[in-house]
């Protein structure tokens, strides 16, 4: 097995709210330099390095004041921001690139590929599920959730019988919903922990129904890969795993099906000295554990996990800053279904954040996310239907349509 030097590259769009300090807020700068605001003047991107090797960050430095380099720290040693345009972000990746050699060559090789793709203008929109393939090509993906649980926080106790379940799921597939997410343990803060004994009595005479009947995949919200494993036998095709594989036995036991995987960002603390190079670092280091046991890259895809060890502060910058993961190079995902961020802002309860969860979900879908997972499907699809128009003009509308 050959352990990665931690290293991580990620592209972040600078947009007219951003300032020189919020963006460079995180790395402590030593260089006095201004990267952001030339990226600004430049042409809105900002590339950031993290981990650099000494040498690395001297390369870096001997950049000059243009283009916009900054050299500083961050949470994984010397860290680097080079702001401008996407042609010169790619010319100077490709510079650094051809002054090194061994280990770091392939670790740097590794990490950069996908934010150079994302800079030249490429998402990464396919994700593989068992024998199918999941296109994100001409539109966002809306995965419908269904709770099977007692305590859920917006729709807690409403499908814990089976048959109701059955008949919710159906309504969402009907209702455009791409994918259903069946979950049976409630992870809302203060939710108490179910065994794996009650989370299977709940979850498999739902699946068991489920399963013949849905014409869309099934994705199952498990941390526990003892669930996963018998979900994944009962046929559904993909494992949503909010625990970003906190279980040991998860990541073969996706493997072993061939199955999809959603691998989301948690912490038990709402704790971060760089909120975004964190959750970006982790998700990488869960998607090069996932590689490891077996699981190619094409079946996962990515969530920085709102409200999961994040205040609604945490929640805002990620969303502002999806780019950042999108750039990481897998599809993201982004589940801001009623949560209590919106309440925060809105002061309405969960029953009442359905205008609050679409303009999130808008939002998602404009800065590139693959998939939406929310409990409103019918309003949702309408949402991320305009916004695909958006993105693609040519898409699904008549030339001379009015
Ligand atoms: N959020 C919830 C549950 N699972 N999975 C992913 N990948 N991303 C999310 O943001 C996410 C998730 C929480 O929402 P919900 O299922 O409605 O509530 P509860 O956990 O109370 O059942």
């Amino acid at each position: 097995m050959i352990s990665m030097p931690p290293v991580l590259a990620r592209v972040e769009v600078v947009d007219r709210f951003d300032t020189a300090e919020s963006l460079l807020a995180e790395i402590q700068d030593d260089s006095g330099g201004h990267a952001a605001a030339g990226a600004r003047a430049l042409g809105g991107f900002v590339l950031r390095l993290d981990g650099l090797a000494p040498e690395e960050v001297r390369w870096f430095a001997g950049l000059g004041p243009h283009p916009a380099v900054i050299t500083g720290y961050g949470p994984l040693g010397p860290a680097c921001l080079a702001g401008g345009p996407p042609s010169l972000l790619t010319e100077i990746c490709q510079g650094f690139l051809q002054n090194l050699s061994g280990e770091r060559l392939a670790a740097w090789q590794d990490v950069l590929g996908p934010p150079m793709e994302f800079l030249a203008g490429k998402r990464p929109r396919y994700w593989q599920i068992r024998d199918r393939v999941l296109s994100m090509q001409n539109r966002t993906l809306v995965m419908g959730i269904l709770n099977v649980t007692p305590d859920s926080f917006s729709d807690g106790g409403r499908y814990l019988d089976p048959a109701a379940a059955v008949d919710h799921a159906l309504e969402l597939a009907a209702a455009g919903a791409d994918i259903i997410d069946v979950g049976a343990e409630s992870t809302r803060p203060g939710a108490v922990p179910v065994d794996a004994g009650e989370e299977w009595r709940r979850l498999e005479p739902v699946l068991e129904r489920l399963v013949p009947k849905l014409g869309v995949p099934i994705s199952v919200d498990t941390y526990k890969a003892e669930i996963a494993r018998r979900a994944l036998e009962l046929g559904v095709q993909i494992i949503n795993d909010v625990s970003g594989l906190g279980d040991p036995a998860m990541a073969s036991t996706v493997a072993n099906a061939g199955a999809g995987l959603v691998i989301m960002h948690n912490a038990e603390k709402a704790q971060y000295q760089d909120l975004v190079t964190e959750v970006a670092w982790f998700l990488r280091n869960r998607l090069a554990a996932a590689r490891r046991a077996g699981i190619p890259d094409e079946f996962v895809v990515c969530d920085p996990g709102l409200g999961f060890g994040k205040n609604a502060r945490h929640n805002f910058v990620l969303m502002k800053r999806l780019p950042a993961i999108v750039s990481l190079g897998r599809p993201v995902l982004v589940g801001p279904s009623r949560k209590r961020m919106i309440g925060q802002v809105l002061g309405t309860g969960p029953q009442e954040r359905l205008e609050g969860t679409m303009a999130l979900a808008a939002l998602s879908a404009w800065m590139g996310a693959g998939i939406v997972r929310v409990h409103d499907v019918a309003a949702i699809v309408r949402v991320t239907r305009m916004i695909d128009a958006v993105q693609d003009p040519t898409w699904g509308v008549a030339p001379d349509g009015g």
